[in-house]
């Protein structure tokens, strides 16, 4: 049964890289053609809508990503609470989804209970974030901010640290939705190893979380900030409150989305 769903994750996720790189392809000639065209069109529009709301406003897609324990649900859970009592719409997502049947395919490799090759647990991790992709579109374009706990940085960072090829690993994450801002929770292994001790998931040994920071490094780019996560829980809450508020307010006025990696 798992062998059969499996098989079926494979071949859509295959299917699902190449649509997509076809159509970015695609996208990218055709902006380069019709440049101009597109940019009077999407003056047009703006000048359009009398209402003077930004026909491009939406919620922020907020990315918290780190090393384990580094405290990424603790500060999540706080940024939702913050959010909701200055009554702005946002939700809190996380990966892996440990709900849909590819999530349950991983939490069972996770917990030690199946074996997968390296490269297939990758792309099932890729897979249950291209599950959400439409979902997480929506939620945006409504105006809803979304805070995710772990991103595709996790699947990249995680997996070429077991050795597998970078640039293979962040191929099938190509074309989900670029995050407006990531906060990485900076905080040595060893620290965080001293945090409450690691449970019995398959990734939660220091010799591997080091290897995972170095990793990381090579992920950052411009929406990269960098948190110092050996503070106090108090002190970097305070701090991410401000980099989302400017965040939102930027979506807010208007900024079309953009789609991994294109910076
Ligand atoms: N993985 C992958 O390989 N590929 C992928 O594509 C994705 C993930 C998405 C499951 O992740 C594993 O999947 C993960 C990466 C891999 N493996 N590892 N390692 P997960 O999200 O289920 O597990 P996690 O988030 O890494 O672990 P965690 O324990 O949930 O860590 P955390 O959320 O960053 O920390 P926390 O729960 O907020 O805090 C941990 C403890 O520290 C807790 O006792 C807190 O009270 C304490 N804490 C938090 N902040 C502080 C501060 N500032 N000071 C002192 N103490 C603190
Ligand atoms: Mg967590």
């Amino acid at each position: 049964m798992i062998h059969a769903s499996f098989l079926t994750v494979c071949k859509a996720l295959n299917f699902g890289v190449v649509a997509v790189q076809r159509s970015l392809k695609f996208q990218l000639n055709n902006y380069r053609c019709k440049g101009s065209i597109r940019h009077i069109q999407m003056e047009i529009n703006h000048k359009s809508n009398s209402s003077g709301a930004n026909s491009d406003s939406r919620g922020a897609l907020v990315v918290l990503e780190g090393l384990d324990r580094c405290g990424k649900t603790t500060q999540s859970g706080r940024l939702l609470t913050y959010l909701e009592g200055l009554g702005h719409p946002a939700e809190l997502w996380r990966f892996p989804d440990r709900s849909t049947s590819v999530g349950q395919m991983i939490s069972s490799y996770l917990s030690n209970q199946s074996q997968l090759d390296d490269h297939t647990v990758h792309l099932l991790f890729s897979a249950n974030r291209w599950e959400k992709r439409s979902l997480m579109e929506t939620k945006l374009k409504s105006g809803t901010t979304l805070i995710v706990d772990r991103y595709s940085y996790s699947g990249v960072a995680f997996s070429s640290a077991k050795g597998l090829d970078f640039e293979w690993c962040k191929a099938p994450e190509i074309g989900l939705l670029a995050p407006d801002v990531v906060l990485y929770l900076n905080i040595p292994p060893e620290k965080a190893a001293e945090r409450g001790g690691y449970g019995g998931e398959r990734y939660e040994k220091l010799e591997f979380q080091r290897k995972v920071a170095q990793s990381y490094q090579n992920l950052h780019d411009a929406s990269w900030k960098i948190i110092d996560a050996s503070r106090p829980v108090e002190d970097i809450e305070k701090q991410l409150q401000e980099i989302v508020s400017d965040c939102i307010k930027t979506c807010q006025k208007g900024k079309p989305l953009s789609f991994l990696w294109s910076c």
